[in-house]
Formats: C-alpha cells, structure tokens, sequence
C-alpha cells in the first residue's frame, strides 16, 4: 500500500516536520498548543483549551492549513533594502507567492502618486497622514473593508470608528462569501448563522455536503465525517468535481485513518455547476409526492407552504434533470436516504453562494429541511461552513452596512451620532470608486483587490482613491496593484502576537479567548491601538468616547456587552477565561426568531439554462490546498495532483470534443477578460464545466451579482477555450 497516496495523512505530517526544520521545531510546537484560535478556518480550534483542541475540547485535532498560516507569520522581516531594490513595477512580476515569502510587515510604508517605490516611514508620519486626510475628508466619500482575520474587539471598534466618523459604508468580506447564507437564512428562519453546534454533528445520521471542498479548506471537518460513516451514517456529497478527500482521506491524528484511510461520501453526487437549486427543487417534489413530510412540523412550526408545495408540484422533471445534470432516479435514490434519516445535517460553502442565484439556494436547502422537520431540534439543522477564522465575529460585531436595529438602537441611546447615508456593500464601494466618489478607503487585513471580481477594473478603480490604508501582516497583490495615489501599508500583530487577549466567534457561534502574547517582531502595533490612535486624532479629546481608553481590549468588551444583543458573556471573558455559545443562535427548539416565531417557506424559480457555444463552458474558480484565499503557500495543489497553477481542468470528453490535448496551451477568454498559456489537464469534473485557481482567475470573472446578497458570481461565469498560436 502507497500510505503517501493518501489525501492527508502522512504528506500533511512530513509538511509539518519540514516546516518545524524550517522555523525551528521548540517555536513551532510552542505556537501549535498556545492557547490562540487557530488562523485559518473559522471550525475555530484552540482557545482555552490550548491549540490542536476543538471546541468540545477534543485533542489533538491539527491540520496541514493552521501550520501553514503559523509558519509564514514566524517569518523573518521584510529588510529595508527590500524597498529600494524593487519599484512597484517590479514587484509587479511577483507572485502572490513571491509576495508573501518576503516576509513579515515590520515598519509603515507610503507610497505617493510621484513615485515609483514604497518607501518606509515612521509610525508618527503615517498617523498624521492619516490624521490629516480623514480631518479632510467627506465621510460619505470613505468606505472601511475588513477581512475575517481581525478580532472582535478590533472589528468592533473600528466600525464604531466609521460610524462615529460619519459613514455606513462599512463591510466586510463576507459580501464575497457567506453573504447569500446569511441573506438566505435570516429570510426563512431570522437568524443568519448555524443552527447545530459541534456536539449534533455527532449524533447525525446522514450529512450533506454541498458545493464545498473540506478536504483542502476545512479538513478538521473530515474527522466528523468520518466518525458519521463509523457509526453507520450517511456523507451525501454533491459537487460538479470529483474531489478525491471527499472520496477517502487521510486524518493524521487517527492512526487507523492514518494508515488505510477513511471513506467520506456514501454518494458522490456529480451536479452541474449552478445545478442545486434544480436538484433541492427535484428533492422537495419527491418528498412531497411520497408524502414524507412532516405535516405536525410544518402545520405548527412553519408558514408559506402551501404556495411552495403548489409551486413545487408544478416544476417538470424534464426541467429538474436539465437544469441540475442529475437523473430522476439519482434524486430519488437521495431522496429515499433523507427519508429514512432522522437527523440530517445541510452544510454548504462557495459551491453554493457563489452564484447569481446563491441566496435562493440557500432558501431551498432551508426548504428541503423544514419539509422534514429538520430544523429546531438536536442533531440536525443548517451548517453554512464559513471561510476566515473570525468572519462570522467580524458581522456579528456590526461590520456591515446596515445596523441590526437592536445594535443602531442602543448606540443610539448612548448618543453615539449615527449616520443616515445608506452603507455601501464591498462590490458597490468598489463601482463608487470607479465613478470617483471615494476619497479613502481603510482596509483592516484582507486583499480588496484580489478578493474581487474584474481584477483590471478593480485596479483602476481603486487607483482613483486618492488614500488607501492597509492594516496588514505582509505583503500581497492588493498592495501592488491595488494602489490609491496615496497608499500607507500599517504593519500589524497576528492574533498569537497580540499583548492583550482578543476573542473569536467559531461557526458554530461559539465565543474563544485567544491569550495572544508570543513575541515575535519589534516596532508592530496592535490593530487596536492603531484604531484607537486614529481615532482619539481624528475624532478627538471631546468625543463621546475616550479613543485611547478604547485600546484597552476589556473596555472594548465592555461596550460589546452592553451594545452586540448576545454578547453580555463577553465582558468578563478576560477574567473568567469562560468561552461560549451565542445565545438564541443554536435552533435546538421549533420557535424560530422571526416575526411569526414560525419558519418560512419561500419558493425560488430555477434559473434558466444558458445555450453555450462547442467553446463555451461554465468556469467554477476554486482555491487550491496550498493557498489560502489570495495567499499562495504553494504552487503546487497536492490533492488535485497538480503542480503549477496556470493550468484549466477539464473532463477528457471536452477536451476531446475541442480536439485539445493535455498540457495544451490555450486562452481562455470572454467579455471582461482573457488569460494566456494557462495548460489543459485532464480531471473528472462534469461535462461543460472547467475549473481553474482563485485569485488569478479574476480577471474573468464579471461584476454581476446575486441581486439578493450583492455576492459576485466566481463560480458561474461563461468562457471559451480556444488553442493559443504558439501552441499550433
Ligand atoms: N486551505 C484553505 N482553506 C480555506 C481557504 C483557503 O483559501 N484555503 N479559504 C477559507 C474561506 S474564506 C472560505 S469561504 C472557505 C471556502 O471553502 P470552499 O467553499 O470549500 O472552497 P472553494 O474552493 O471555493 O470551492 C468549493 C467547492 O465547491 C464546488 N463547486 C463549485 N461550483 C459548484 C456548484 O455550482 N455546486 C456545487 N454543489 N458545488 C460547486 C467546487 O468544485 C469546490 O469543490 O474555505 C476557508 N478555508
Ligand atoms: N474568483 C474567486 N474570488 C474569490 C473567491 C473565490 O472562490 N473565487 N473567494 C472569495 C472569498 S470566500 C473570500 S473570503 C475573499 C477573501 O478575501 P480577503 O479576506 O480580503 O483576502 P485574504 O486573501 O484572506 O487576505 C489575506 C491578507 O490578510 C492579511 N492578514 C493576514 N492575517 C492578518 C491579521 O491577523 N491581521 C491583519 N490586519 N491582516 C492580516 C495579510 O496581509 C494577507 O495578505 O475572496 C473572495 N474572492
Ligand atoms: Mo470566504
């Protein structure tokens, strides 16, 4: 047996101990049990049970992901010569790799209009530059991005920072991601986020996986999985690609998985990209027509179903089939197992949100579990699987542009001047810029410019801004070609490095305490502290609030508890060390918290089916195991077995029918964009659809948007292939 062909498993430990021989193995296990929220997801391990722990405190539990994120921040610093040796067009021809292994962020740069090279300053001159500009500026012409990567407490004061300051235009990259869940679920059920904790993914008995990749991007999850199949549960898997560690993969901290491997899916269902919402239809037509559903549940616990039932009823099979790429039979054979399951568990991720329909997917899904009951009880329920380690914290501490009204309520009792300017999401922040609205732009963490759709546009877009402020911890494409004519890049703490402890919100809606304190790099600064400095220059000593007492995290927390409904545990988390759940999020009982106290049916049209050309196929842009988001670790995607990232897989069939050959250079093109020398490789992805690497795709990829979440299409835009000439 070839242990190493294995998705996981060993390969993920002999990267761990090439990595301790990197970093030093004493540093490198220090920073693994420290008692730090992992980085990477937001599955949300470590905390105060110590790293490699879950948060049913389950140890060890560690993946290949947490040790690539730990090992680039143990970087050694960027030198000052660094600078002056590359101009900005030079750095141009750096990869999003090149850029992340020079090292860590150390000391504040400015880059002006005139010139060609960043050029280090000090703190003081990048604070009074900032000072002087915001003093400047029009509220309404600034916006503030943030990433998922920051903590509660700096996410929290810095939109009190942008509110106070006089914008709503304050959002965060969830607009890129979840959006469509969150959108989706308030709408149906009035909350935005799971409805399961960690502790019911034990006790399930069937597991849908849909439109995500846990393999590469949430691989603490496969232990899950694995444990349902064990104990004689069902992993349902729908995805247009086949994803080997959905098939079988490898847990390293398991010694039996380790060694033989696990099986994942019980059925891999192969849909056609943007096919779900025809598939769920599909399901939710049988359900109905066997009679399988649960008729005391949805008389007393829900509303509206009587509309959907009709709606539903009416859709033809023939429509179903063509739309998801999936056979009557097939649906049914799904079906059959949701009928015998008594605790299902719908979890998704980008597969589903990142199309124009992505919202009513999700309102679907919620559909196909109210039929059945499968909301408001223990051990079954809605799992949207979300991206960056704190982005669900990130929202919940009011990074957006429209308040919950209980939020905008109480600031507003306390006398905080609200502003009345409808917020701008990230997308339309962007298009304001293009049109020469935005005067300042203040990113904390993130790439802005790599994260968005239409990468040509987006650079001359943000060109027009006249300052941009990144709050980051190294450098990335958004720092190159994401320029304002004035860019000042801050150099921050991670999250281990903090001097004070910060707190994170898992997606299970669960409250960590990251202690923080390894000390790695002179001359940083907390994210905090950087806030709060600019806001006690700018808003001043007469303020409603004291800026600079608002670097101390716990009178953060403070105005957390008093302000975010939910939070009120948060204030003595510093002293109590006691971690946990967001009450009234977990739905573990049939009222639900909407207006009604009752969930809500919505029928959803499915989206007609495009007529492509024999060129044409629907792109699905995806992340590799060896990135993370717009952070290239590797070039190499080891599960998909590829090792460069210029390449399109596609199924050998297309590639047939377009007389194409593997290794085949070709361009790949349609109205926004095209990429040359990207290679054909063979892979088993459905017929029609292609697949190639997130974030260099984005020059592809249209800024046409899911009207209901305002989330970009990656994973829905048309392009055709045609052979390049130097290839011919
Ligand atoms: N290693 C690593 N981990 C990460 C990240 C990372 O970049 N690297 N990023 C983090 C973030 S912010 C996020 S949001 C998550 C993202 O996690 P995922 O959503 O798992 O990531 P993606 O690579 O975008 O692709 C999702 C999967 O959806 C499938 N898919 C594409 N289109 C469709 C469709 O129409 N229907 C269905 N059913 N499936 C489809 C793709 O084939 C792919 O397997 O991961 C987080 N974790
Ligand atoms: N085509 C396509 N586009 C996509 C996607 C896709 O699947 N396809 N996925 C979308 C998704 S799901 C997301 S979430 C977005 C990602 O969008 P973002 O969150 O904006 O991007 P990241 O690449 O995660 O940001 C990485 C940068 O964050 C900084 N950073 C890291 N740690 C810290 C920290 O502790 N503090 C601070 N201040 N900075 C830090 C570093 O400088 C690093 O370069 O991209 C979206 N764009
Ligand atoms: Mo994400």
């Amino acid at each position: 047996m070839n242990y190493f062909k294995n998705i996981g498993g060993f390969r993920s430990i002999l990267y761990t101990i090439k990595i301790g021989r990197d970093v030093g193995f004493i540093k490198m296990f220090r920073t693994l049990v420290s008692k730090n929220t992992c980085k990477t997801c937001a599955l949300g391990m470590g905390g105060q049970n110590g790293g490699m722990s879950n948060e049913q405190g389950h140890w060890p539990e560690i993946c290949k992901k947490s040790i690539q994120a730990m090992s680039a921040d143990m970087q050694k610093p960027i030198p000052l010569e660094f600078f002056k040796t590359y101009s900005i067009d030079e750095l141009k021809n750096f990869s999003s790799r090149d850029l992340e292994k020079s090292g860590r962020l150390t000391f504040p740069l400015l880059l002006n209009t005139n010139s060609n090279y960043y050029k280090p300053i000090s703190w003081k001159e990048a604070y009074d530059r900032i000072e002087k500009k915001l003093i400047n500026t029009n509220p309404d012409r600034s916006f503030f991005y943030f990433s998922g990567r920051s903590s509660n407490e700096a996410g929290f004061l810095l939109q009190l920072f942008a509110r106070v300051f006089g914008t709503n235009h304050v959002n965060n990259c969830s607009y890129y991601c979840h959006q469509a869940s969150g959108v989706g679920l308030n709408t149906s059920l009035g909350t935005g986020t799971a409805t399961v904790d960690l502790e019911d993914l034990d006790y399930c008995d069937l597991f849908f996986v849909i439109g995500a990749n846990p393999s590469s991007n949430h691989p603490r999850l496969l232990t899950k999985l694995k444990n349902i199949r064990k104990r004689g549960g069902k992993v349902i898997v729908i995805n247009p690609v086949v994803e080997k560690g959905l098939v079988e993969f490898s847990i390293p901290s398991d010694l039996k998985s380790l060694i033989f491997g696990s099986k994942i899916a019980s059925e891999y269902i192969q849909i056609k990209p943007g096919g779900d919402l025809a598939l769920f239809s599909g399901l939710a037509k049988y359900i109905i027509m066997k009679g399988s559903i649960n008729s005391d549940f949805i008389d007393n616990s829900t509303e509206g179903f009587d509309i959907f039932k009709k709606s539903i009823q009416k859709l033809s099979w023939k429509e179903i089939e063509n739309s998801s790429g999936i056979n009557r039979e097939e649906i049914e054979m799904i079906g059959d197992y949701y009928v015998k399951s008594n605790n299902t568990i719908f979890s998704w991720c980008m597969g589903i949100t990142h199309h124009p329909h992505g919202t009513a997917t999700v309102q679907q899904i919620v559909n196909l579990a109210l039929l059945r009951g499968m909301v408001g009880k223990k051990y079954a329920g809605l799992l949207p699987i979300r991206g960056h380690s704190n982005v669900q914290g990130i929202g919940s501490m009011g990074v957006v542009p429209k308040l919950k009204k209980e939020i905008f309520d109480r600031l507003l009792k306390l006398g905080v001047p609200l502003p009345k300017t409808k917020g701008y999401d990230t997308l339309a922040c962007i298009k304001s810029a293009e049109k020469n609205e935005m005067d300042f732009s203040f990113c904390l963490g993130g790439n802005l410019y790599g994260s968005n759709p239409d990468s040509n546009l987006t650079s001359k877009s943000l060109s027009n801004i006249d300052t941009i402020v990144y709050v980051s911890t190294s450098l990335n494409t958004g720092h190159i070609w994401g320029t304002g004519k004035n860019t000042i890049i801050l150099p921050v703490l991670t999250r281990d490095e903090e001097y004070q402890s910060t707190t994170q919100e898992s997606m299970f809606n669960f409250i960590r305490l990251s202690n923080g304190g390894i000390k790695r790099h002179n001359n940083l600064r907390s994210e905090v502290e950087v806030i709060g400095e600019i806001g006690s220059r700018v808003l001043g000593e007469e303020d409603l609030f004291n800026w600079n007492q608002l670097k101390n995290h716990e009178s953060i927390r403070s105005l957390i508890s008093n302000i975010i409904p939910g939070f009120e545990s948060i204030r003595e988390i510093g002293k109590t060390k006691k971690e946990f759940h967001i009450p009234g999020r977990i739905l573990h009982s049939t009222v639900f918290p909407t207006d009604t106290g009752k969930a809500k049916f919505f029928y959803q049209d499915i989206p007609k089916s495009k007529n492509l050309k024999n060129n044409q196929f629907q792109l699905i842009s995806v992340r590799s195991e060896g990135q993370f988001n717009t952070v290239v670790y590797e070039d190499e995607d080891l599960y998909r077995g590829q090792n460069q990232r210029n390449v399109i897989l596609m199924n050998k069939n297309d590639i047939q029918s377009l007389n194409l050959c593997e290794d085949e250079n070709v361009v790949i093109k349609n109205e926004v964009g095209r990429l040359d020398n990207i290679l054909v490789k063979p892979f088993d992805v459905k017929e029609g659809a292609v697949l190639m690497y997130y974030p260099e795709v984005n020059s592809l990829i249209s800024q046409r948007v899911d009207p209901l979440s305002q989330t970009p299409g990656f994973k829905s835009m048309i392009v055709s292939i045609t052979k390049s000439f130097s290839s011919s």
